[in-house]
């Protein structure tokens, strides 16, 4: 590894790493093994002996390999990296990682989904965690995020009703990863503060391009708090420098079947490549004084800030730049929880923040099997920690002496409380007042206004993905009445969007809607995102006896700005130019298929047979079907031009090879050309 990957974290994990390569095989007791292959048998044909203490010591690891995945989110994949504030924030908080430039945190960054088992497929539709757990000299920070800044409930107690109804129905278990189903809508119906999060489980960011293509969201409102007190409100967000972008919804069921393990393998590879995925850290903030300065209260977790009124600002980044080396202990094993705090960050009164306080550590001790989870390599803080808990399953620590209890005078009252000033966590004093009450504010009753906000703000193509999207999962629902109210909910957020709906599934149309919002928030539509060619993967489909100067010009240049190209041809080997040239296949029309790319580039050469012709035909047209960039030369042009291609948005076509490889630079930039006419 080079040094400078190497941190804090990565120095305390070595010492539990094992190399087994090249070793002797031994028992777990340390006894060297003289035969692995046959059990211990009362005879060549005979039956297996209990003597046999190797075969059941690894009969019975093997047995309980598995542990309990988690209840949600249990599909995920994680990278280790770091964080480096640009600015000191410590006019705000008192939180050291945020304070001093020059210094860089070690983090554990989780992605996941949400609905499906660990075994589901990466691109369903669904919410993704982004959960960052930062390694901090004061204690571990875990900022437990999603990929959407809003949620479907208001109050932690409805967090299993909601992911009952969203998971697979328990009488069938169907369907897997996926809320297409009459239970997760009769849910919305009956909770109408889900239509939000709904409308944005509806739009492509629940189809993600790429994890490294993803914001993140806290969602709830925390506190900065300072050191003199002082608190501000805040939400967090994670910005990807690569942009926000998303696949459509066809492609998206296509590669769950073609590549399940698409966002992992995208991670992965790119961080092998020294692709390192990058975030920038921002805030939104808000005076104490200001709380009630909204139309909507900001403890609520199904409203975020309009980035145009409380503006983001960005204070640090986070890259990530090396792969795990064992998923089950440190990916399935990393303890998140958003409880996870350190000083100059605290909690709001947010109903579901608290919810999820308890929520956390009371998952781990069934799921990691036991109080002692923190001491699991990955969950270790790197700064020390002392206490007077003891025991329980698994405890590896050794704990010295006969003192384990506050307070005592035999050790002189140690381990000793810190002071503030000794960096002590210390509870924000918030003033609290009111009757024990079970009940939800009146100002968490606006359940559409933000939902028509986030319709108002998308691009004609995302409204209609949205329309789709809603189609299709409404399509998959069985009860009429249930899909009627959804029209009915969904006339209330908009009457366009609900009427067209209903067209659809032969319902009735709401007449009308509740919602005269006309404001649009521009930060909230994918259109408004970074663009750049950066990673980008381009198909380049050869034969032999291609063009070869021109073809390794236009690879040059692609590869030059960073676009990752993959050779696909008919088999598996070399393809060779006109002038000799060796160019290795890096794929076949059987291993591989558009939908893994994000453009296509067709040559071909000079030798195409009838199997070339029709499988490149199919890899073609679906590119151009899913909006893709895509761009032909030579005799490619021709095949360009049969097929009605040529003079659309995001085709490029040319044999000045200059010329071509900047409009298909750019074309791959927009990412998708969606006013391109596909029937
Ligand atoms: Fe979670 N959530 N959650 N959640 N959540 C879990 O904890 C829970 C919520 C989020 O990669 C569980 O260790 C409750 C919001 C992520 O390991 C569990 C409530 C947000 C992850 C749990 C929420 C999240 C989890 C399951 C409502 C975005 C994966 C396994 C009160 C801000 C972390 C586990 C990882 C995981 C409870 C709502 C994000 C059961 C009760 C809102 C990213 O404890």
């Amino acid at each position: 590894m080079t040094n400078d990957r190497k941190n804090k974290k990565d120095e305390q994990l070595e010492i539990f790493r094992v190399h087994d390569k090249g070793e002797k095989l031994t028992t777990n007791q340390g006894l060297k093994v003289s035969e692995d292959e046959f059990s211990l048998k009362a005879g060549v044909r005979g039956p297996t002996l209990m003597e046999d203490f190797h075969f059941r010591e690894k009969m019975t690891h093997f047995d309980h390999e598995r542990i309990p995945e988690r209840v949600v989110h249990a599909r995920g994949y994680a990278a280790h990296g770091e964080f480096q504030v640009y600015e000191s924030m410590k006019q705000y908080t008192r939180a050291k990682f945020l304070q001093d430039p020059t210094v860089k945190t070690p983090v554990f960054v989780r992605f996941s989904t949400v609905v499906g088992n660990r075994g589901s497929s990466d691109t369903f539709r669904d919410v993704r965690g982004f959960a960052t757990k930062f390694y901090t000299e004061e204690g571990n920070y875990d900022l437990v995020a999603n990929n959407m800044p809003v949620f479907f409930i208001q109050d932690g107690i409805k967090f299993p009703d909601i992911v009952h109804a969203i998971k697979p129905e328990p009488h069938n278990e169907m369907p897997q990863a996926s809320s297409a189903h009459d239970t997760y809508w009769d849910f919305v119906v009956a909770n109408q503060e889900s239509a939000h999060m709904t409308m944005w489980l509806m739009s492509d960011r629940a189809i993600p391009r790429s994890f490294r293509m993803m914001e993140g969201f806290g969602v709830h409102t925390f506190r900065f708090v300072n050191d003199e007190g002082k608190a501000h409100f805040v939400k967090f967000h994670w910005k990807p420098t690569l942009g926000a972008h998303s696949l459509i919804w066809d492609e998206a069921q296509e590669i769950a079947g073609r590549d399940p393990d698409f966002h992992r393998r995208d991670l992965w590879e790119n961080i092998e490549r020294g692709n390192y995925p990058e975030y920038e850290l921002g805030v939104q903030i808000i005076e104490e004084k200001d709380e009630f300065k909204f139309d909507f209260d900001i403890l609520d977790s199904t409203k975020l800030w309009p980035e145009e009124d409380v503006p983001v600002k960005i204070i640090g980044k986070m890259t990530l730049n090396r792969n795990v080396d064992n998923v089950f202990a440190e990916t399935e094993q990393v303890a998140f929880h958003p409880g996870h705090v350190v000083p100059g960050i605290d909690f709001t009164n947010d109903p579901l923040l608290q919810g999820r306080l308890f929520s956390y550590t009371d998952t781990q001790l069934i799921r990691l099997g036991g109080p002692n989870f923190h001491e699991i390599p990955i969950n270790r803080p790197v700064c020390p920690f002392h206490n007077n808990q003891r025991d329980g399953y698994h405890r590896q620590t050794i704990n010295v002496g006969k003192v384990s209890y506050h307070k005592n005078t035999l050790w002189g009252n140690t381990p000793a409380e810190a002071s503030v000033a000794e960096g002590g966590f210390k509870h924000y004093e918030e003033k609290v007042e009111g009757r024990k009450v079970q009940a939800r504010s009146e100002s968490f009753v606006d359940h559409f206004s933000q939902a028509t906000l986030f319709w108002n703000s998308m691009s004609d193509a995302e409204k209609k993905h949205i329309i789709n999207a809603f189609q299709f999962e409404l399509g998959k629902v069985h009860s009429e009445s249930v899909k009627q109210q959804v029209v009915d909910m969904f006339g209330n957020v908009n009457l366009q969007l609900a009427t067209e709906i209903a067209t659809y599934l032969g319902l009735t149309p709401p007449k009308s809607g509740i919602s005269n919002i006309t404001k649009t928030s521009p930060a909230l539509s994918l259109e408004n995102t970074k663009k750049t060619v950066e990673t980008r993967k381009v198909a380049v489909i050869l034969t032999d006896g291609f063009p070869e100067s021109d073809v390794l010009f236009v690879l040059d240049a692609l590869k030059s700005s960073g676009i990752q190209p993959e050779i696909i041809s008919e088999n598996f080997g070399k393809v060779v130019g006109n002038k000799g040239t060796e160019l290795e296949v890096d794929n076949t029309f059987e291993t591989t298929n558009s939908v893994l790319f994000d453009a296509v580039y067709m040559i071909n050469g000079s030798k195409t047979s009838k199997k070339f012709n029709k499988d490149a035909a199919y890899f073609i047209d679906k590119a151009f079907s899913h909006y893709k960039p895509i761009g032909a030369t030579h005799e490619g042009i021709k095949w360009f031009e049969v097929n009605h291609f040529v003079g659309n948005p995001g085709v490029v076509v040319g044999n000045d090879m200059r010329k071509f490889s900047k409009e298909f630079k750019e074309a791959i930039a927009a990412h998708r050309h969606w006013n391109r006419s596909v029937v």
